[in-house]
């Protein structure tokens, strides 16, 4: 079976508050292997596309304004067990909820400004990102860690 991969994003909030690289560093420091970045505006039809299962949510049009106000930063992330990992390094989607010591526990407010998307299934992960990153954008390369971050 493939490798498993997470899209991770830091959304335009967190892009505004120079979050980018803290956020990034939490991701590195864990150990999972960056196979794609980019710092991007997305379109609308994307955003609606990104979170289609959410369409008719009375949010949705807010979640669509913000996503698009302003550049995001698309990563893809690869490891085993990376989903669930990133799930649990980002923390509870309500951030008065998230623990501390995850991303949105320590660095967010509000739900509708919670700084970074992680996948929430292997299959979704794969989907998300063949949505955001064109063929070529991603690297094919093995990091010189790898041996002392699996046995
Ligand atoms: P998550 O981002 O933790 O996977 P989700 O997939 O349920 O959460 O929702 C996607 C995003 O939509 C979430 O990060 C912020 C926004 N959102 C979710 N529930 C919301 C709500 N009740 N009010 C406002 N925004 C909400
Ligand atoms: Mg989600």
């Amino acid at each position: 079976s493939e490798v498993e991969r997470s899209y991770i994003m830091i959304k335009p909030d967190g892009v505004q508050r120079g979050l980018v690289g803290e956020i990034i560093s939490r991701f590195e420091k864990k150990g999972f292997l960056l196979k794609g970045l980019k710092l991007f505006q997305c379109p609308k039809d994307l955003a609606q596309e990104h979170y289609k299962d959410l369409k008719d949510k009375p949010f949705f049009p807010k979640l669509i304004d913000y996503i698009t106000s302003g550049p995001v930063v698309c990563m893809a992330w690869e490891g085993a067990g990376v989903v669930a990992s990133a799930r649990k390094l980002i923390g509870a989607t309500n951030p008065l909820q998230a623990e501390p010591g995850t991303i949105r526990g320590d660095l967010a407010v509000q739900t509708g400004r919670n700084v970074v998307h992680g996948s929430d299934s292997p299959d979704n992960g794969k989907r998300e990102i063949e949505l955001w990153f064109k063929e070529g954008e991603l690297c094919q390369w093995e990091s010189v860690q790898a041996p002392w971050l699996i046995e």
